[in-house]
């Protein structure tokens, strides 16, 4: 892993993991197409879209064990780094945000051509902003679960709701290994409250009506081989079951929103990165644009 002091200082790729290519060359390659577009407006997600090969799961999981060493904990340029969010040792779940400032591959990541066409088209074909990064990673037998929620609603200090997640597994996603899952249509259902995100699978049922309730009998699992990438919507709601399998399932999110998204507190938005005053536009050193219509036009 590089050793350099802080990535956010560049806002391209760095590494030769992923090829450079400009935004018409990589809509060409990777555009997705009408098929897909339908089915995410429909269900609010999108999944089995090929992130990456293999050398670069071997290069990203490579990086991903020096930044689950305990002695990360001190390294202030992470945002949140949570060696265990559940606090149960027996149900371990690895969590942290701002690892793109630590390491190559996960910085190169965000510029992978791949990513970032997908994003654009989802986003309604709006310039894509990068908001942060997370690593999910529960060791085998005993992963911790990640309760049932909408992403928004830990975002709601970002306005307006233009955000988008990818979550792409490092190993292949099973249910056995507690892959995750969905329910599809629930990007339709109204903001609910945020629940604790590790320890208990349920804390959202408080909020729901019996119609909601009834709609996690259609539950979907997004089984995957490593390596694919599933993107959701910012209200649809997801989580993930313990990893009961004797194999690790590890993945990376990325999360961005369009461009023109604003702070809607004066509160720090993340740890460590300076104060944005309400009404300021995000972007700048820790908010890069990744994909701009400007260069396809
Ligand atoms: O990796 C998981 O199990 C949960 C990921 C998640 O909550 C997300 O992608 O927003």
């Amino acid at each position: 892993m590089a050793q350099f002091k802080d990535l956010s200082d560049f806002h391209h790729l760095i590494s030769d993991l992923f090829p450079t290519m400009d935004a018409r060359e990589a809509m060409e390659a990777y555009g997705l197409n009408e098929e897909q577009l339908a089915f995410y407006e429909a269900h609010g997600y999108l999944s089995h879209v090929q992130i990456l090969d293999d050398h670069q799961i071997e290069y990203l999981r490579k990086d991903l064990t020096e930044l689950m060493q305990s002695e990360q904990s001190n390294n202030e340029l992470f945002y949140e780094f949570h060696l265990n969010e559940s606090e149960d040792e027996n149900s371990v779940l690895f969590h942290s945000l701002g690892h793109w400032r630590v390491s190559l591959g996960f910085h190169d990541i965000l510029w992978n051509p791949r990513f970032v066409v997908a994003a654009y088209q989802l986003l309604g074909e709006r310039s894509v902003r990068f908001w942060h990064d997370q690593l999910f990673c529960k060791p085998a037998y005993h992963g911790g679960v990640v309760a049932w929620h909408q992403d928004y609603s830990y975002w709601t200090r970002t306005i307006p709701m233009q955000h988008l997640t990818c979550w792409v597994g490092l190993d292949d996603a099973r249910v056995d290994n507690g892959c995750l899952h969905y329910i599809p249509g629930s990007h339709k259902w109204d903001l609910l409250d945020r629940t604790n995100l590790a320890g208990s699978m349920d804390g959202l049922m408080d909020f729901l009506s019996e119609d909601q309730k009834a709609a996690f009998e259609s539950a979907v699992a997004i089984e995957m081989p490593k390596g694919y990438g599933t993107f959701h919507h910012p209200l649809l709601v997801h989580g993930s079951y313990e990893n009961r399998s004797h194999r690790p399932r590890r993945a990376f999110v990325l999360n961005v929103f369009a461009d023109n998204t604003y702070a809607a507190s004066d509160e720090p938005l993340l740890n460590g990165v300076p104060q944005v005053p309400r009404g300021q536009k995000l972007e700048g050193r820790f908010f890069p644009l990744l994909y701009s219509t400007t260069t396809i036009d």
